[in-house]
């Protein structure tokens, strides 16, 4: 049978998601030399991924999607799954945006990089306006709420974005998130890991190119994240660079990668008269890396970045390729390059233990509250625990789960036991609940809870 271009175009749709389904790397686009020449294509062939910040607003139009489709094989929403976007409202959460990139993405057999979960900018006017264990709460609440939406869709999420600060301190940077207490990133990375235990979990952050005091204190605290068990995979550097990487800008990769993450080039653009060099520069860097996984550029045409006026991306605004595209290109091509470790499946939250030392109770108490979502052999069930007359400065609930019933997976709690009389405690950052306010937890389980009950102590 003769193949039409359509019906070939058709079924080279089809095995690619059928690809990407299927965990395996499809080169589509190559030159009977071998020489891939796409980008996507091109990074394929050393597993890794090559990516671009995608706006919604934009998907119409149809050379942007042309050079899309073609050309790249990760995506990120640019502005479309930040907080501002998916919850303009207290608890009211509206994906239709990241939704539209998303499946854009997915039908058209490219992965997504989620972006961004906690960033102090594009927060919502009423985070914006809060402060302490209020906003720790929303802030956690948030995270579960879209990692657990988009579970099992998203390839890494940008968990935390920005939270250190520039020039020589090496320390965090002032923000109400920060404000709410220094175990905000660890809180953040537990309930993301508990949202979507399938997405790697990933710190990004700017002017972390190279080795200096902002790159040092990420790298500081990653390591002891690790050391901790504080559920982290991968460092984003963001690279929006001016004429040159650093020099260092391999050796900086590299002692992330050796810390036992993986690092991804997050939101490279390139402004200045030696760009092409520069990129080519940053292609090889992330190739000589072996947990140097893929490389997202921010933006598509230089029209489309958000550096007006500076042309730091790929394509011209005609959507024409330039020398920087095609030095990136020659660059996948030319390497051998190292290949990226095989993934590694992070690995499932932990069990908090259960404190030996007698806990105090609090006189104010607490009651719990089960609303439940069953289907014909399995149930998510979302239990709310209120503090009484005093604030709770930790909390314990039994659920007692009928015969065949078991829990598979939980987020914001810790528990003991999977079947039967299952007890939750608080995680870090749900601990503390002010006098008549309430936190949520949930689980996902197996068999039938109905009639399931919930028990709540102060502890
Ligand atoms: O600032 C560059 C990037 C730095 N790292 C984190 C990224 O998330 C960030 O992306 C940019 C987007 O490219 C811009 O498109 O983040 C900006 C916000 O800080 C985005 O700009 C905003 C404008 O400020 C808003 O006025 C506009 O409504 O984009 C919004 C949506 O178009």
């Amino acid at each position: 049978m003769k193949l039409t271009s359509r019906s070939f175009s058709r079924a080279a749709l089809a095995s690619a998601f059928l690809a990407t389904t299927l965990g395996v790397s499809l080169v589509l686009a190559s030159s009977a030399d071998g020489a891939a020449s796409t980008l996507g294509a091109a990074a394929a062939q050393s597993g890794r991924y090559f990516g671009t910040a995608v706006a919604a607003g934009k998907l119409g139009d149809s050379t942007y999607v042309n050079i899309l489709n073609r050309e790249f094989n990760m995506v990120t929403a640019e502005n479309e799954m930040k907080w501002d976007a998916t919850e303009p409202n207290p608890g009211q959460f509206n994906y239709s945006s990241g939704d539209r990139i998303l499946n854009h993405a997915v039908s058209n057999g490219k992965r997504v990089r989620g972006h961004a979960l906690l960033w102090y900018q594009q927060e919502p006017g009423w985070a914006q306006r809060m402060e302490g264990a209020g906003l720790r709460q929303a802030m956690m609440n948030h995270v579960t709420q879209v990692a657990t939406h988009y579970r099992g869709k998203i390839y890494a999420w940008d968990v935390v974005n920005e939270a250190f600060a520039d020039g020589n301190s090496g320390g965090r940077r002032d923000s109400n998130l920060q404000r709410t207490g220094n175990d905000w990133i660890e809180a953040a990375f537990r309930a993301a890991r508990a949202a979507d235990p399938g997405a790697k979990l990933c710190y990004n952050d700017y002017n972390t190119d190279g080795i200096n005091a902002k790159s040092t204190g990420i790298y500081n605290m990653v390591r002891d994240f690790k050391a901790r068990g504080v559920p982290i995979d991968c460092v984003g550097i963001q690279s929006h660079l001016t004429n040159n990487a650093p020099s260092d800008y391999q050796a900086n990769l590299q002692r992330f990668a050796d810390l036992g993450v993986d690092v991804q080039i997050t939101e490279l653009d390139i402004s200045g008269a030696n760009q092409a060099n520069a990129y080519a520069a940053v292609t090889r860097a992330c190739l000589a890396v072996a947990r140097c996984t893929g490389i997202t550029v921010w933006g598509i045409r230089d029209t489309d970045s958000w550096r007006t006026g500076q042309n730091p991306l790929l394509f011209d605004g005609s959507g024409n390729k330039k020398a920087a595209y095609n030095s990136v290109l020659a660059a996948l091509n030319a390497a051998t390059p190292t290949t990226p470790t095989t993934p590694t499946t992070p690995t499932t939250p932990t069990t908090p233990t259960t404190p030996t030392t007698p806990t105090t109770p609090n006189p104010g108490g607490c009651t719990a509250s089960v609303s439940l979502n069953s289907w014909n052999g399995g149930f998510v069930a979302t239990v709310k625990v209120t503090a009484g007359g005093t604030p709770l400065t930790g909390w314990r609930v039994t659920t007692p789960l009928p015969g065949g019933a078991a829990v598979t997976s939980s987020w914001s709690a810790g528990n003991s036991g999977t079947t039967g009389n299952v007890s939750w405690s608080n995680v870090s950052y749900n601990g503390n609940v002010p006098a008549g306010q309430s936190t949520e937890f949930g689980f996902q389980g197996t068999g039938s809870a109905e009639g399931l009950t919930a028990t709540c102590s102060a502890s």
